[in-house]
């Protein structure tokens, strides 16, 4: 199966459409020209831990300002540069910046995948937006000066302090990776990181404990808010019937870690900046979550392609099998 129809399968929600397109028909598709108000930004050396989760917990998001030092973003920045910078990288960059399918309407998430001969994968999520992984010394290729400073990001003491406290679930870290994203990038589609969740997502916001959290790291000195990542801040509580429009902006710049939850609503911004926007992101999951099997190959003779009929009430809330 190709990438492009694999990943349209992939997401499709419980009604055969792709998965954004709800949240296109509720939030609409446009990106305001003055930046919606910003999620809240805590001192991550000064503010104590019950506060940072009591907002965590209200709004979905958080940012952490101060939570790493400059010097570790320096050194992966640099080390991310260099590779990034490599001629079959860039080569890759520029044919998915100018595939044709960017101008129709997306059917899915990830609008193409390449593999780079040591096994570093690049997909392209919208125009000028990409996504690289893996990074670390365990799931990436190793290597070894990418992986060395990626290391420290990967669990700062403070994110291992709050996991202790909002995930429902034994976790661990499966994803780390980063976005890069050029001057002039589209924004983003609407989505949840968990996607249509384990049991449809009005199921998993409701019944299911936390299980899914993101930290996106920004590698850049200078903070362009109008850039940032737009959340739908309490979307973590609330399926798409009810969902109610509180848009909020976290941005942050080097040493600033974005915090949230997996289930929340949200979406890139346009890179208006003139400037690459470039994070580091990190998924921390519960152990039964699985993302990271080479996706391709996921759904052929051994999966279904649609979407399963049956219906069990749980409670109030019905569960499609
Ligand atoms: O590029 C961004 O600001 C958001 C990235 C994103 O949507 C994600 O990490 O799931």
């Amino acid at each position: 199966m190709a990438d492009k129809e694999y990943y349209a399968v992939q997401n499709l929600d419980e009604n055969g459409e792709y998965r954004a397109n709800k949240y296109n028909r509720r939030l609409g598709l446009e990106f305001s020209a003055v930046t919606p108000s910003l999620v809240t930004k805590v001192d991550a050396l000064r503010t104590p831990l019950s506060d940072i989760l009591t907002i965590l917990e209200n709004d979905g998001a958080v940012v952490l300002q101060n939570a790493l030092p400059h010097s570790q973003i320096q050194s992966f920045r640099h080390a991310h540069q260099q590779v990034i910078s490599r001629p079959d990288i860039q080569s890759m960059m520029k044919s998915q910046l100018h595939q044709s399918n960017l101008d129709e309407p997306a059917q899915s998430f990830y609008k193409s995948e390449q593999t780079t001969h040591d096994g570093l994968r690049l997909r392209t999520t919208a125009r000028g937006r990409f996504d690289l992984k893996h990074l670390d010394r365990r799931d990436g290729p190793a290597l070894a000066e990418l992986s060395r400073t990626v290391d420290p990001l990967v669990l700062p003491p403070i994110i291992k302090n709050m996991l202790h406290h909002c995930m429902g679930s034994p976790w661990r870290v499966t994803t780390v990776g980063s976005i890069p994203t050029l001057p002039e990038a589209v924004g983003g589609d609407w989505h949840r990181d968990i996607g249509e969740g384990l049991f449809g997502e009005e199921q998993d916001v409701k019944l299911l404990p936390d299980y899914y959290f993101n930290a996106l790291i920004p590698l850049g000195d200078v903070e362009n808010e109008s850039c940032g990542t737009e959340i739908v801040v309490g979307s973590h509580r609330e399926g798409i019937g009810k969902l109610v429009d509180r848009r909020m902006v976290a941005s942050g710049k080097a040493g600033d870690i974005i915090f949230f939850n997996g289930k929340c609503v949200h979406r890139g911004r346009p890179n208006v900046s003139g400037v690459s926007r470039d994070l580091v992101y990190i998924v921390y999951a519960a152990k039964w979550f699985e993302q990271g099997r080479n996706a391709v190959k996921e759904v052929q003779e051994w999966g279904s392609l649609g979407q399963p009929k049956g219906v069990r009430v749980i409670g109030e809330l019905s569960s499609k099998l």
